[in-house]
């Protein structure tokens, strides 16, 4: 879980500190690389502290099978772990007893067991037999009963009292999988957590613990599938070599009741086979699959399916023949069927090329478009998977209308569990409150109550599959922050049961995760609560998506990558205005795309709710919400807003200092830290931008005004010159300063050539510049937030003096994007408890390193 935090702070004896600091981050660097990656470290942590009288340690399974062995030796462990007793101490205490409802009422004919349990699902119940106390957990099958035991185990953890056990569960919706977009080099497509745990360079790994333990996490939450395979470029996954390493997964994952699923490529019979086509009616191709398909399951008796991303985003597709998806998704459904298999098509089928000033044009329309009119053409094992917006994974969006366009075909909801256009897991964003509006979100098709969970778990159209599949790109270090495997635990709850709420799922993890503590639980759960409604209130709130550099990384702020362009993401603001029509009567005839009660909601500007305003509608500036407020003023508050509740984010975790794992404390404290610097990027780069382009100003005063902060471009420069950060608004003012050779306006070229310094550096660097400040204000204690650019492909220096004298020094060593100066790696480190008077020479030295130029943005001095 090693964090290079990127925000800093720092004492004033910070120098000395740094060594002292640099020894225990080698040490926790090596314990950590030294230790395996276990699903302890998510949310099975099994700490004691919770004497369970009430569930006996003896614990045998009623058969030998595979999923109910999993079951004894994870209730041996998690009961002995949570409880402090030994496991299977004396079974004259009693005995836990896993097994299906079958084998439980042979075993124990005098008890009344349930006459039935739904598909997967599971009965605890705890009774005395022959005078002892006897624990049952009881599967409609082995797998029901392996999800029992993870369900009993999960009821210890969170303190529920059980001496009068009894309960029923089962998953609401059949398909619940998790998608990995892992590459066969290992790396991992929108992933941030380190490398793959399934491939590299070209294979699958020897050691697949990890996918073992993965397995493990999955199936405690109910997950029964995993698409280990990017959907981008998955021919090589069908070669002979690869599948049989896909079938050492598939044994890995197999205890825990995990089935492997891949990506294919709808090209494999040409790029993998050979063949002159793979146009999806041609008999050959036909053949080719069924032989493939035939290969697979030779290998992989229990595999599950395909998931297939064709024709979108470069991705070959059975367009090239004009064919259409359902051509394409029933000829793998014809394939696998014979094997019980499913084919998960995804309907994230685009065009990237559309005419940005055609006013009707809209890639939200996509979707509806190409698969409304397939609906009762495919084959039953076909499920259209379908993003929960029409867009893709902002940080808001509506519901897609597809989901009500479907209605004689399965329908899965794909949704994302690593925060691609969340913050990456650099920021703390706990999902599931979006995912609940989400599945909540009543689309009233056919007239009647039909909410996104009814129509994914198959009961509102009455079809037979449905589900929901999370992206999770988990790595070997899971999902990188330990607080964002609270996302996949909610997803893997809520696709069990969508009814659960978020505050719910919440407590739950936290109990297992952090503590039981009721103190620390309110703590984290509001923490939890509070973070997305945060982010999207300095990332692009009203509908406006996530306004970030959508051709890039997708992490920094980047308000006009959008626009322009043929993505489609667009928000079209100009200097009047700002919001898509995506009206029937003037725009782009989306929201036409919906039930006429929910179409006739969005189409009109007095029914749309504020929160979607500019997603249907462009409005001028001046547009006053329902809140009364006008459009831009809420960009204003709501950035200042969303800057202080990411700061205050941080202020509540420490208040858990002492209370909980140090180490744990730490790790999130430093990314906390650097989220609210990050919404500070995020907020300024916003406000500046608004303010700019309409010229109104912020009732409040504050957009263009910056209490405290000194810009680097006005500083006495020292080697340092004044660069235009791209774009403008990721800097203050749009300039900064590097220490580079030549001026760039690209930010290209950095530190090619650093100047050498005046000399009269503390350190006596010779190649470095320095940007001098004279402070100007009262006396006092403070703390000096230095801003600058954590470039990728060096780690520059700085150091911070205080009249001539070096106060702090660090490394520009954060992991972020971008190898040029902008929002994705503007940061900050933090000295705290300066003391200073008027007059006082305060100095930046930076020394490049690499590609990264030290480049500077501002100080910012305030009270401590
Ligand atoms: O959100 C976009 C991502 C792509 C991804 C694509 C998709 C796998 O930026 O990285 O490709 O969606 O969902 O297919």
């Amino acid at each position: 879980m090693g964090f290079r935090a990127a925000a800093k702070t720092g004492k004033i004896d910070f120098l000395a500190m740094v060594a002292h600091v640099a020894a225990i981050v080698a040490l926790v660097v090596a314990g950590v690389s030294a230790r395996a990656q276990t699903a302890d470290q998510g949310w099975l942590r099994y700490s004691g502290g919770h004497p369970h009288a009430a569930i006996p340690t003896s614990v045998r399974a009623l058969s030998s099978d595979l999923k109910e062995q999993s079951a004894v030796r994870e209730l041996e462990r998690g009961i002995s772990g949570l409880t402090g007793a030994k496991a299977n101490a004396d079974a004259a205490n009693g005995e836990t007893v896993v097994g299906t409802l079958s084998e439980v009422r042979k075993a124990f004919p005098a008890i009344a067991a349930p006459a039935h349990l739904g598909p997967h699902g599971f009965w605890l119940k705890r009774t005395v037999w022959h005078g002892s106390p006897l624990v049952i957990v009881a599967g409609a099958n082995e797998h029901g009963a392996l999800f029992g035991a993870f369900g009993l185990l999960r009821r210890i953890a969170i303190n529920e009292d059980l001496t009068h056990l009894n309960a029923i569960e089962s998953p609401a919706l059949p398909i619940r999988w998790v998608d990995e977009w892992d590459n066969a080099n290992g790396t991992v497509e929108r992933g941030y957590g380190g490398r793959s745990i399934f491939f590299e360079n070209g294979h699958v790994r020897d050691d697949l613990s990890a996918v073992g333990e993965y397995a493990r996490l999955l199936a405690s939450v109910g997950i029964n599938g995993c698409n280990v395979n990017n959907v981008n470029g998955a021919a090589p996954f069908l070669t002979p070599d690869m599948l049989k390493g896909l079938a050492r997964i598939a044994d890995a994952m197999r205890p825990w009741g995990v089935r492997l699923a891949i990506s294919v490529d709808i090209a494999s019979p040409q790029k993998v086979g050979g063949l002159k086509t793979f146009d999806p009616l041609d008999p050959e191709v036909k053949a080719w699959w069924a032989a493939k398909v035939a290969e697979i399951y030779a290998l992989i008796p229990d595999f599950m399916g395909v998931t297939v991303k064709a024709d979108s985003e470069g991705q070959a597709g059975p367009a090239s023949y004009g064919r259409s998806p359902a051509d394409a998704a029933n000829l793998l459904a014809g394939a696998l069927e014979p094997y019980a298999g499913v084919v998960l098509y995804r309907a994230f089928v685009y065009n990237n090329h559309l005419d940005y000033k055609d006013l009707r044009a809209d890639r939200a329309r996509a979707a509806y478009d190409i698969f409304h009119p397939l609906d009762g053409k495919l084959l039953p094992n076909v499920i259209v998977q379908i993003k929960e917006g029409p867009i893709d994974f902002q940080a808001q969006e509506p519901v897609s209308p597809l989901f009500a366009g479907l209605r004689k075909t399965n329908a899965a909801m794909e949704l994302q569990i690593t925060q691609e256009y969340l913050g990456q897991q650099r920021h703390l964003v706990y999902i599931a409150p979006m995912w609940k509006q989400v599945l909540d979100f009543d689309l009233r098709a056919e007239g009647r109550s039909t909410p996104v969970k009814a129509i994914v778990s198959g009961k509102a159209f009455d079809r037979p599959l449905g589900g929901m599949v999370g992206v999770s790109d988990v790595g070997q270090d899971w999902l990188g922050s330990p607080m964002a495997l609270a996302n996949l635990y909610a997803f893997g709850r809520l696709a069990w049961n969508p009814d659960l709420t978020a505050e719910q799922i919440a407590a739950e993890w936290t109990r297992q995760t952090i503590s039981t503590d009721p103190e620390v639980v309110a703590t984290v759960d509001k923490m939890l609560m509070q973070s997305w409604p945060a982010y999207l209130h300095y990332t692009g709130p009203l509908g406006t998506q996530t306004l970030t550099d959508i051709t890039g990384s997708h992490f920094g702020p980047n308000i006009e990558a959008s626009e322009g362009n043929g993505w489609g993401q667009w928000h079209r603001d100009d200097a009047k205005g700002i919001g898509m029509d995506r009206t029937v009567a003037t725009g782009t005839g989306f929201a036409g795309q919906y039930p006429p009660a929910v179409a006739k909601m969005y189409e009109s500007l007095a029914t749309t709710p504020d929160d979607l305003l500019l997603f249907f509608h462009h409005v001028p500036y001046t547009y006053k919400l329902h809140s009364g407020k006008t459009v831009i003023q809420y960009f204003y508050d709501s950035h200042y807003d969303g800057a202080a509740e990411a700061a205050r984010l941080g202020e509540e975790w420490a208040t858990l200092k002492g209370k909980i794992d140090p180490q744990l404390f730490d790790d999130v404290q430093g990314r906390l830290e650097y989220q609210a610097a990050h919404a500070v990027v995020w907020r300024d780069a916003i406000v500046q931008y608004f303010l700019k382009q309409s010229g109104i100003p912020d009732a409040r005063g504050r957009a263009g005004h910056y209490p405290g902060r000194l810009e680097a471009e006005d500083a006495e420069l020292s080697g340092y010159s004044v660069i235009d950060v791209k774009p403008w608004e990721d800097a203050s003012g749009g300039k900064a300063v590097a220490c580079q050779g030549a001026t760039s306006s690209q930010g290209d070229r950095m530190a090619a050539a650093p100047q050498t310094s005046d000399g009269a550096s503390a350190s006596g660097a010779s190649l470095s510049c320095s940007a001098q400040f004279a402070y100007s204000g009262p006396a006092g204690h403070f703390d000096i937030a230095i801003q600058y650019f954590d470039l990728q492909g060096g780690v520059a220096h700085f150091t911070f003096n205080v009249n001539g004298r070096a106060v702090a020094s660090w490394a520009a060593d954060a992991t972020l994007p971008s190898r040029r100066p902008n929002g994705d790696n503007s940061t900050r480190f933090t000295a705290r408890g300066i003391d200073l008077k008027p007059g006082d020479q305060l100095r930046v030295e930076g020394t490049p390193d690499g590609n990264d130029p030290a480049a500077l943005d501002y100080i910012e001095i305030h009270p401590d």
